[in-house]
């Protein structure tokens, strides 16, 4: 039997507004939380970023008051608010199928709690995503990439405010109404299940304000729920084609060893770190190991039999997740930090220590499809690496052989009967990373001349991956 990609398949490509579009104050936005990211490098702490502290109330002082330092790397990008229709041909040249970018929350609604939208943000979008669609691809809209108005953190305590539902649920049906004839595909809210490593950039909680941190970012979790379901509700209204996805970050775990304990804690960690947000979202209730967890780490979520509704009524179209790399897990190593990237040795690494694991995927896409039997998205993957522009271009085989080895993985997966869908490469053109807020961790096909310190043309250059991928999308993935 032939086997491999479907006609139909969406070959794409995926950005975040807050790490490609620059241009933090101009078209009336508001401040978000990605502008006043806490990587900021004048923060840096005893010459290394610092990873695992929170963000505080007198820390985001403090980066407000060095404000006028500040312009690079988030609040500038890649200046995309301005380039966008060169950077969109170069897509299309690319052909590609998809494009998949976020709408920034403070371009519509600047402080979030606005009871209008500014006009300007939207006629942005309006274009923007005319573009999309003139250059022949599908656009894929994220709502929610971190993009959280400050005002919403400062005056309103981030997510784990119920009046977050509201705003949310209003900027949302504000888009919904505005592109319903051009938007098909929404993911509600990036990577949901990322609380532990984000829990300012994804819950614009801050640490100082709260007695028992993990209560406070399952109660925003549970409000994110509601939210999204409430979102479903409105969407479907207003048009019932639509297709409303939810998103994880995949966290996949492999048991350190074959003991039972490894196995039952590896078990446990993929559990919470990852399909307790599936299971939520789209088999629609709580898990019973989820209630577990929160009786025995004593944590009080406010939750109303309305919002327990909401949320069994309201469930997501697909699932859409990104994917770069697998995890290992001992159950007498063990830590809860979903952060903490354990080293497979079986793997090899990129520079960030994030293992190269292809065959993972295949897992994964089989995992999602068995518990859920929903269409898959792959949202995002990639590699990111410290590329060199030489004579205009860039030599990136070890991208190519990372891209072409998951999507050979894809392609079995396929084969094994999964639902796969699209297919996402993260950071078509280079943007800022998001964990390291740096330029110099590329993704791209096409690359961005702009250096860590913000020098540097801006002038883009395709590189060797350009042509390659170029290939598989036109031969629908048989040039792999
Ligand atoms: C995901 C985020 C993206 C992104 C990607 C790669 O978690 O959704 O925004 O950038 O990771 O991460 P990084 O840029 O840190 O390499």
């Amino acid at each position: 039997m032939k086997y491999g990609f479907p006609n139909n398949f969406l070959w794409g490509g995926a950005i975040a507004a807050n790490q490609a579009e620059g241009a933090w104050n101009e078209g009336g936005k508001g401040l978000s939380v990605p502008d006043v990211d806490w990587h900021n490098p004048h923060l840096i702490r005893g010459g290394k970023r610092d990873a695992d502290s929170e963000m505080t109330s007198t820390r985001l002082n403090d980066l407000l008051a060095i404000d006028e330092d500040w312009q690079f790397p988030k609040r500038s990008g890649i200046d995309f608010y301005h380039t966008y229709r060169e950077d969109l041909a170069l897509m299309k040249e690319l052909g590609l199928k998809a494009f998949r970018t976020s709408i920034n929350w403070a371009r519509i609604y600047p402080d979030g709690d606005d009871t209008q939208p500014n006009e300007e943000g939207l006629k942005f979008y309006d274009d923007l995503i005319d573009t999309i669609l003139a250059n022949g691809m599908e656009p894929i809209i994220t709502l929610f990439h971190y993009e959280l108005p400050l005002k919403l953190v400062t005056e309103y305590g981030g997510w784990r405010n119920k009046q977050l539902i509201d705003f949310y649920a209003r900027f949302a049906q504000t888009c919904f109404e505005r592109y319903k004839e051009k938007v098909r595909y929404w993911i509600l809210i990036n990577q949901i299940n990322l609380i532990y490593v984000e829990s300012f950039n994804s819950l614009g909680i801050l640490c100082d304000q709260v007695e028992n941190l993990e209560e406070a970012k399952y109660q925003a979790i549970h409000n994110q729920f509601v939210a999204c379901s409430l979102a479903t509700k409105l969407g479907r209204d207003i048009d019932p084609n639509f297709k409303l996805g939810m998103m994880i970050s995949d966290h996949n775990c492999y048991p350190e060893t074959a003991s039972p304990e490894d196995v039952f804690s590896t078990l446990q960690k993929n559990q919470m770190s990852q399909f307790f947000y599936g299971d939520v979202r789209i088999r629609g209730y709580y898990p019973g190991y989820a209630l577990r967890y929160f009786e025995d780490h004593q944590l009080n979520i406010d939750w109303t039999e309305e919002e327990l509704d909401l949320i069994k009524n309201y469930t997501a179209d697909y699932m859409a997740f990104s994917y770069y790399y697998s995890r290992m897990n001992s159950a007498v190593r063990n830590t809860p930090e979903l952060n903490d990237i354990s080293r497979n040795p079986l793997l090899p690494a990129s520079v960030w220590g994030w293992c190269v694991d292809p065959l993972g995927l295949r897992n994964s896409l089989n995992v999602y499809y068995d518990r859920y039997q929903l269409p898959l998205m792959i949202a995002e993957n990639g590699l990111g690496a410290l590329d060199e522009l030489i004579e205009g271009t860039v030599e990136d085989d070890y991208r190519i052989d990372y891209l072409r080895e998951h999507l050979k993985a894809i392609k079995e997966a396929l084969h094994d009967g999964v639902d796969v869908f699209a297919y996402c490469a993260w950071g078509p053109i280079d943007i800022v990373s998001c964990t390291t807020n740096e330029m110099s961790k590329r993704y791209g096909f096409v690359y961005v001349d702009l250096n860590d310190d913000g020098t540097g043309s801006r002038k883009r250059f395709k590189k060797k991956s350009f042509e390659w991928y170029k290939q598989v999308i036109k031969t629908n993935g048989e040039a792999l």
